[in-house]
């Protein structure tokens, strides 16, 4: 086979392409090339290193081949994917499982053998009259316990391009490892295209070998489906972490800056467009990462790293008010692609809630766009995408934090588990332990779904640490490995829940955008012990005259008792009802739930009840 791969790369890359992989000294990464290779039968190939040069050459290569188109500010640049092709495909992404394996019954796959063969015919001569592009990355910083070197091919220079901003450069970290078989791959086409974008949609699929690390994406070019580092790699990497006893998370990292000086690292799980990336950048606080963390025990602690160094972040209601950092970005010369938001004549991009009236017409992901457009079901088409992206890397944003490149990664001393929820969980409350805080909170966790993923929005849906989109392993046992994971660690960190979605019974939201730093914040005072709690039956909530401080401070605002009254009530009726929801998921459709879940429920539920029968359905914070 050797000699097959070999010769197969040296008849079809010219001399400086083979000269950068065989620089590389790694036979199962060649197998790859040569086998993408004779797949889908490029016309070229270019190896991509870490170099400016290569980096420059992808980026002219997007804007090339029409999948970018440069805008006013230099650096700037917008992509559209297809009118349909706008958000992550859950009923097409699937694990390829082998004859006798399962994960369950909350889990998409289908069988290996038909589903590598499937997606091999839509791969086979896929490339051709095109150039394939084999780009080399790092998940998490190089040269550390925690990088995982990635090889991407794809036929997409946005794709790669995306990727040059999102991810750490692993054409070295690839030289380093020599030989090693441990690392992940992914092959991507972006398929038949017109107008440059993918045409094929219906046959649009992403495909996880957990056995191989080997991910198959086509039809399809929105990140969220194409980029292999991100969600693609993160359910590699949840399976990998089960297996070597760490965790890989759909968190944020950020440092929150606390009394005098002092700064507590947090992470953060949130489902897809609930306020992640906006918490990350709260004002006055550092940013670590968006999106993906991975955390690993070291000398007694709990440590993360942000995979990423980048960010694809929705772009909706980015302004000068709601996030002044990463509109500053927006609006100013460097390298940044805006993803589906509308751009007029003077070549500006705009977007939903960017704080200015939107023009009345302009070009966006339908094409030529006036208001009042229709699509053929008769629904107006937004301006821009609600799903609509921007992609910059974090070290360009005025907020970074120091220990973004760390290889030691940053000490975690809380995470949070947030959702949308319109009427149950108040706006923040601390778990009263570890266990509880892995059950109650993350096992717990239902969110109304959003534009991120294809389908209908603002239907409630178990999201299991807001990860279930991307869990590659039985549910019951992810949870035990959450549990395992605080073993050993003499002081493991808070868990919170936050809800920054709760709404009144007008059904307008309780709360202001920014509201979520006086929560955020006050959660970093009681990792420190600095402020007292209230205990109600699910946890522990803050006292409404620290609450008050801190709006005064941090908003100079005015929080009454009135608004503390109302979102921090017990609903012990609504909590009732979602214990009992997500209680029966457990035992319809995940046979290998540890008993201490249902331990946890049993426990809740009785106090629960206890307060309901003292002090009715819904119970002012004062009377606890
Ligand atoms: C998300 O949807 O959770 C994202 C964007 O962070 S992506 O997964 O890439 O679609
Ligand atoms: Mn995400």
């Amino acid at each position: 086979m050797s000699d097959n791969v070999n010769d197969l790369l040296r008849a079809r890359l010219d001399e400086s392409n083979l000269a950068k992989l065989f620089a590389l000294k790694n036979p199962k990464m060649h197998a790859f090339v040569a086998e993408a290779i004779e797949l889908a039968q490029p016309e070229s190939v270019f190896v991509c290193t870490d170099s400016d040069e290569d980096l420059a050459y992808i980026r002219e290569r997007s804007v090339e081949n029409g999948e970018e188109t440069p805008l006013a500010i230099k650096g700037h640049t917008y992509h559209f994917d297809g009118y349909y092709d706008q958000a992550r495909d859950k009923a097409n992404t699937k694990y390829l499982l082998a004859a006798g394996t399962d994960l369950g019954a909350s889990l998409n796959s289908t069988d290996k053998k038909a589903g590598t063969e499937e997606v091999r015919s839509f791969l086979k001569d896929s490339m051709a009259g095109r150039q394939m592009l084999v780009c080399f990355f790092c998940l998490g910083p190089t040269n550390s316990e925690f990088s995982i070197p990635c090889v991407q091919i794809t036929d997409s220079p946005f794709v790669a391009h995306s990727e040059c901003l999102l991810y750490r450069p692993g054409y070295e970290q690839f030289k380093s490892i020599g030989d090693s078989p441990d690392f992940f791959r992914f092959l991507h086409t972006e398929g038949e295209l017109e107008n440059c974008v993918s045409k094929n949609v219906d046959k649009r699929r992403v495909y996880i070998d957990l056995d191989e690390n080997i991910v198959y994406s086509v039809n399809t070019q929105y990140g969220g489906n194409t980029i292999g580092l991100k969600k693609l790699a993160l359910r590699l990497a949840i399976n990998k972490s089960s297996r070597e006893g760490w965790l890989a998370e759909h968190m944020f990292v950020m440092g929150v800056h606390g009394p005098a000086g002092r700064v507590t690292y947090f992470t953060g799980a949130f489902p897809s467009a609930c306020g992640k990336t906006s918490t990350s950048m709260l004002q006055g606080q550092t940013i670590v990462g968006d999106d993906i963390a991975y955390l690993r025990k070291k000398a007694g602690e709990i440590r993360c790293v942000n995979v990423e160094s980048g960010i694809f972040g929705i772009i909706r209601d980015v302004n000068l008010t709601d996030d002044p950092v990463i509109y500053e970005a927006l609006t100013q010369p460097g390298e940044v692609i805006f993803g589906n938001v509308l751009v007029t004549d003077d070549s500006k991009p705009h977007w939903l809630g960017m704080g200015q009236e939107l023009p009345t017409e302009g070009t966006n992901y339908s094409g030529k766009w006036h208001k009042g457009k229709t699509d053929d079901k008769g629904n107006e088409i937004t301006p821009s995408h609600k799903n609509a992206r921007y992609t910059l890397r974090i070290s360009e944003l005025s907020n970074c934090d120091e220990g973004l490149n760390d290889p030691e990664g940053v000490p975690v001393g809380a995470m949070v588990y947030g959702g949308r929820d319109s009427d149950t969980l108040v706006p923040v409350e601390q778990a009263f332990d570890w266990t509880e805080g892995i059950i109650a909170k993350g096992a717990m966790l239902e969110s109304e779904t959003t534009a991120a993923t294809l389908g209908k929005e603002g239907v409630r849906t178990f999201n299991i640490m807001s990860n279930m989109d991307f869990v590659s392993l039985p549910l019951g046992r992810y949870i035990q490995n959450n549990l395992d994971f605080a073993g050993g660690i003499a002081k493991p960190p808070l868990i919170f829940s936050v809800n920054y979605f709760l709404k009144g019974k007008d059904g307008r939201y309780l709360n202001g955008m920014l509201d979520k730093k006086v929560w955020v914040l006050w959660a970093e005072l009681r990792v420190h012990g600095d402020v007292e709690a209230i205990e109600t039956p699910t946890g522990l909530i803050p006292k409404y005259e620290d609450l008050a401080d801190l709006f005064k401070r941090e908003l100079g605002t005015d929080y009454t008792k009135e608004n503390y009254i109302e979102q921090f009530a017990v609903r012990t009726g609504n909590l009732l009802a979602k214990l009992d929801r997500v209680e029966e998921i457990y035992k319809a459709k995940v046979p290998d739930t540890p008993q201490i879940v249902f331990d946890v429920f049993n426990r809740q539920r009785e106090r629960l009840n206890a307060a309901k029968d003292k002090l009715g359905e819904c119970i002012s914070p004062f009377d606890l």
